[in-house]
C-alpha cells in the first residue's frame, strides 16, 4: 500500500494515446526512402521486429544492421540517418493533419475527467517534440499541449526507453516523487522505463504489443474503455473498472492506493 496520494499521470504517446505505428511512422518511414532514392521497404511484420529498438534515428541504425548489412553505407551515417529522419518527421506530421491517426478509445475521456479533477499530466516519450504536438493538435485541438505540464520527448535525454531517464527526467521537471505518479504505457521497453523510474504504471495493450512482457504492470487493458466501449481487464484486479467497463479516474486512486 503506498502511502502517497495520486497527483500526476504521465502519459506514454506511440501506442498508448494512438495506435501511431502502423499506419503513421511506418508509412513515414517508407515515404523518406522512396524520396531518398533508396528501395528499402519496412512492411508491418518487419516494422514489428524494428520496434525492439525506440527512436526513429536509432531504428534506422538498427536495421541496418541486422537487417540490410549489405547497404553501401556513407562516409558520415549519423547525419545521413539524421538528414532521411527529418524527412519522416514531415512526412508524419503531414499524415497527422490529415487526421487518419485518432486518439485510442477512452484517452480523451480519461484525460478530460484527470483535468477536471485536478490531476497534473504529463508526456514521457522517445517519439520527437514535433510528433507530440501534430498528434494533440490534430486531435484534441491545438490548446491541448497547455493540459500538459511537462513534455518530455525525443533526444532530451540520450539513452531512450527501455532507460528510465525520460521518466525520471519528467519527474525531475514536476519535482514529483515516483510514489505520486501513475505512468501509462502499451509496450514492454515503455514498462521497463517507467517502472525504472519507480512509477506504478498501467498498460494498454494493442495489436504490436500484445505478446509482450508487461508482468510489472498494475493492471493490463486492451484500452482505456468508454461507456459504450467496454476494456478488458487482461491482467491485474479484475475488478478494476467496477461494472462500468472503463477506467475512471476514480479507478486510478483505488489502484494507486493499492500499488
Ligand atoms: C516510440 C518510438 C518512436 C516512434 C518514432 O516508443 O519508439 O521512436 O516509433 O518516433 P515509445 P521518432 O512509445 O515507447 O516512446 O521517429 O520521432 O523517434
Ligand atoms: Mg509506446
Amino acid at each position: 500500500m503506498t502511502e502517497k496520494t495520486l497527483e500526476a499521470l504521465l502519459f506514454d504517446v506511440d501506442g498508448t494515446l494512438a495506435d501511431t505505428e502502423r499506419d503513421g511512422h511506418r508509412v513515414a518511414f517508407n515515404r523518406a526512402f522512396r524520396d531518398a532514392g533508396l528501395d528499402w521497404d519496412w512492411d508491418v511484420d518487419l516494422y514489428e521486429k524494428l520496434l525492439a529498438v525506440t527512436g526513429g534515428k536509432e531504428r534506422i541504425r538498427f536495421y541496418l544492421d541486422e537487417f540490410n548489412r549489405d547497404f553501401a553505407r556513407p562516409a558520415d551515417l549519423d547525419d545521413f540517418i539524421a538528414g532521411l529522419h527529418r524527412s519522416k518527421t514531415d512526412h508524419y506530421t503531414r499524415l497527422l493533419s490529415e487526421g487518419r491517426i485518432p486518439l485510442r478509445p477512452g484517452v480523451e475521456r480519461l484525460l478530460r475527467e484527470a483535468r477536471d479533477a485536478g490531476l497534473r499530466l504529463a508526456i514521457a516519450t522517445t517519439t520527437t517534440p514535433a510528433n507530440v504536438e501534430a498528434l494533440l493538435a490534430h486531435t484534441l485541438g491545438p490548446e491541448a499541449m497547455d493540459w500538459f505540464e511537462v513534455i518530455a520527448a525525443g533526444d532530451i535525454v540520450p539513452a531512450k526507453k527501455p532507460a528510465p531517464d525520460i521518466f525520471v527526467w519528467a519527474l525531475e521537471q514536476m519535482g514529483l516523487e515516483p510514489a505520486a505518479g501513475l505512468a501509462f504505457e502499451d509496450s514492454e521497453n515503455g514498462i521497463r522505463a517507467s517502472t525504472g523510474a519507480g512509477l506504478p504504471t498501467i498498460v494498454t495493450l494493442n495489436d504490436y504489443t500484445r505478446e509482450h512482457a508487461v508482468g510489472d504492470a498494475l493492471l493490463v487493458l486492451d484500452q482505456l474503455g468508454e461507456p459504450e466501449a467496454p476494456a478488458r481487464v487482461l491482467a491485474g484486479p479484475a475488478d478494476a473498472l467496477g461494472d462500468k467497463g472503463y477506467l475512471s479516474v476514480d479507478d486510478l486512486h483505488r489502484l494507486h492506493r493499492a500499488a
